[in-house]
């Protein structure tokens, strides 16, 4: 192995040989105490730590990482207090998580260090939101993700190495290639001779080092975030290495030949570096011998500490209020809640002008662009264009390209880029072109969005818009209605407005939300409905149904289309006195007003576009049954979309649709 120190100093040196051995020291005592049932799991990074290290060593310490399983060298080249550390893998409240995350799956905005979900793929994404928010604001700064070799098959890889390439982001794209995915070896994962070389086809350039030389490492990365930073584009770097042991530590190694481990020790990163300094006179026995002893008491030391509160005392209340982030307190949010929908009148002074569903999204968000100057929009085909539906046409003409943002076709990339954006205090909306392709970003949103403020305390300040629904003939894959998905993700937070006031109010308040709001907006209301808009900027609350109208015979629960649908049946049957409630948020559910429409009419309906088995309307019917039972003159009934995929023709699609069912599920309810 070359070592070429350039023009480090013997202090350097040193400091490097400090860092490469402490997570090697820390890691052998770990195995002993993953051994005696101290900690729980294992993800070794022995072999591999030249490359954590190098490259943290590289960077200045406040440019974002976004480190993996095996990266312990990135949390020690960090600073972190071993204590806090050692909390965190022994599940204790006191480690960066409360105890609510295992191993490395956490992250410390003080250190600038991005907790990794366990799904490989969202870390490379999420760096170029951090480095477009840079970006935004001059700060010459870059940011780094590691990929393991078996992560690079996933489709986030391509996607974010894609999108960092179009928006020129200066991201170093960092992959550890230690030969195996878990069991499957190189061969089976990937047919080119380089991983490297994937870089030319997104258009980057790229570099292949040895891995486990770390002056090689860091030499390497200081010059490729250089360079990062003065051609504002991204890099790809791919560092050679070897696994050490197994997967995990319960994993064995049986499927790894044993010439390869024999191979590999002869290139040990931190044996091979300590011969080095000793061979250039930087350090001698005596001296390695002092830092290890130091190092051995040190771990020792902060054991104890780590050790002494060890409990957890589960809280339910604690752990429930730790779900969502909250609000800042402000002057002028308020909440709509008349039966007529007119304009409060502490607040809105003017008349309210007529205006469609889509002008009211539209103007929520043009207001919203207005108040927040960090507010990015991202989606395709949103600038220039306008959208698919012309929601944002004009906005970049009056924003810019750098706020409304054309994307490219890769749904799970850009919702990656929301979360980066949010850790560098920006605000984002993403728009789905369709709801129904929310589907390629499903995991950043249930799994990433939803559940990073719980993991570690860092909100997802992120809008998610999800043209919905049927009506429109347009076939099972442009018209799910698909709110239920979501509405089961403990994290996020769902509206879905029937008219137009509500649907300004409603997204203005879901912009101001710090907390992942999923936005739908049903298509077939963008232009078919009409209703007083105030002018003002305001907000209609996040978690309050709306009472639409008065009745004691009968009551309809329902949301999105269903309002309308309701509104038409009890206009076309005067006889029959129905009550309706636009539950307005479906995350979190308005249960108050849900108790009161029972009260009022001790029979309840629920409706929703929404198919019928294990939607919304099932959640409420239960909901109702444990809590209202004794308030009930019939059992809750449900009148939702046939269990089928959307079909396309119109008189097919009409008979899924629930509302060819209402009279049915009405008189059933009246009758029973
Ligand atoms: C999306 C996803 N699929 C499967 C897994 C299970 N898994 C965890 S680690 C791993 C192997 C990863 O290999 P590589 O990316 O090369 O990283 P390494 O573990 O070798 O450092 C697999 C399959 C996962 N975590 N995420």
């Amino acid at each position: 192995m070359n070592f070429d120190r350039k023009n480090l100093s013997n202090e350097q040196l040193i400091h490097f040989y400090r860092s490469i051995l402490l997570p090697r020291m820390i890691e052998e005592k770990m195995l002993l105490l993953l051994r005696q049932g101290k900690i729980s799991k294992w993800f070794s990074g022995i072999g591999q730590e030249a490359i954590a290290v190098g490259a943290t060593l590289a960077l200045e310490e406040d440019e974002w990482i976004m480190p993996l399983h095996r990266n312990l060298g990135v949390f020690t080249a960090r600073n972190l207090p071993l204590h806090k550390l050692f909390a965190q893998w022994q599940g204790s409240k006191d480690g960066y998580s409360k105890g609510r995350e295992r191993s490395f799956h956490f992250g410390s905005k003080e250190h600038h260090i991005c907790g990794m979900i366990s799904h490989l793929g969202p870390q490379l994404t999420i760096a170029n939101g951090v480095s477009l928010a840079q970006k935004l604001t001059n700060k010459d700064k870059i940011s780094l993700a590691f990929t393991g070799e078996g992560g690079t098959s996933e489709g986030d890889f391509h996607e974010a190495l894609n999108v960092a390439a179009v928006w020129d982001l200066p991201v170093i794209f960092l992959i550890e290639n230690n030969g195996y995915a878990l069991s499957t070896p190189t061969e089976e994962e990937y047919r080119c001779i380089s991983l490297v070389d994937r870089a030319k086809g997104y258009g980057m350039e790229g570099v292949q080092i040895d891995g486990n030389n770390i002056l090689a490492v860091y030499d390497t990365i200081r010059g490729v975030r250089d360079y990062c930073l003065k051609n504002q584009k991204p890099y790809l770097v791919e560092c050679t290495t070897f696994r050490m042991r197994g997967h995990e530590e319960a994993s064995g190694t049986k499927y790894v030949p044993q010439k390869l481990f024999d191979l590999w020790e002869l290139k040990d990163p931190v044996k091979k570096y300590e011969e080095y300094i000793k061979s250039i006179g930087v350090a001698n026995d005596e001296e390695i011998e002092k830092i290890k002893n130091e190092f051995k008491e040190k771990i020792e030391d902060e054991l104890k500490i780590a050790s002494t509160n060890h409990s957890v005392d589960a809280d339910a209340e604690e752990e429930l209020n730790d779900v969502y982030a909250e609000k800042m307190a402000d002057g002028w949010q308020m909440a709509v809640n008349s039966v007529d929908n007119s304009s409060p009148s502490s607040v809105i002074h003017h008349p309210s002008p007529e205006k469609r569903f889509i002008d009211a999204i539209k103007e929520g968000l043009h207001q919203s662009m207005q108040q927040h100057s960090n507010l990015v929009l991202m989606g395709q085909d949103i600038a220039e264009y306008g959208g698919a539906f012309k929601i944002t046409e004009g906005f970049v003409q009056e924003f810019g390209k750098d706020r409304v943002r054309n994307t490219p076709l890769c749904e799970s990339a850009i919702l990656g880029a929301a979360l980066g954006l949010s850790l560098e205090g920006f605000k984002s909306m993403v728009e789905m072109q369709f709801a129904d392709f929310v589907t390629m970003g499903f995991n950043q949103i249930v799994n990433n969005l939803a559940k990073v403020y719980y993991r570690w305390q860092q909100n997802a300040d992120v809008v998610i818009r999800m043209p919905t629904g049927a009506g429109v003939g347009a076939g099972p894959f442009h018209s799910q209605s698909n709110e239920s998905w979501f509405a089961h993700t403990p994290g996020l937070k769902i509206v879905y407005p029937s008219t137009p006031i509500d649907a300004k109010g409603l997204l203005i308040a879901a912009i101001n939300d710090p907390n992942p709001v999923m936005y739908f907006e049903h298509k077939a209301l963008y232009r078919s409905i009409s209703g007083p808009v105030p002018q003002e900027y305001y907000e209609i609350e996040i978690g309050k149904a709306r009472h639409v109208r008065e009745g004691d015979e009968i009551g309809i629960i329902t949301y999105g289309a269903g309002v309308q649908w309701a509104e038409d049946y009890a206009a076309e049957y005067p006889g029959i006195s129905i009550d309706i409630v636009d539950l307005r948020t479906l995350l979190p559910l308005d249960y108050f007003s849900i108790r009161e429409a029972v009260t009022r009419t001790g029979r309840v309906l629920v409706l929703h576009e929404d198919t019928l088995s294990g939607g919304i309307g099932a959640e409420i019917a239960a909901w109702i049954s444990e809590h209202c039972f004794e308030l009930l003159d019939a059992p809750v009934m449900r009148c939702a979309s046939l269990d089928t995929p959307i079909p396309f023709s119109i008189e097919l699609e009409n008979n899924f649709l629930a509302k060819a069912r209402l009279d049915e599920t009405v008189q059933k309810l009246i009758n029973f």
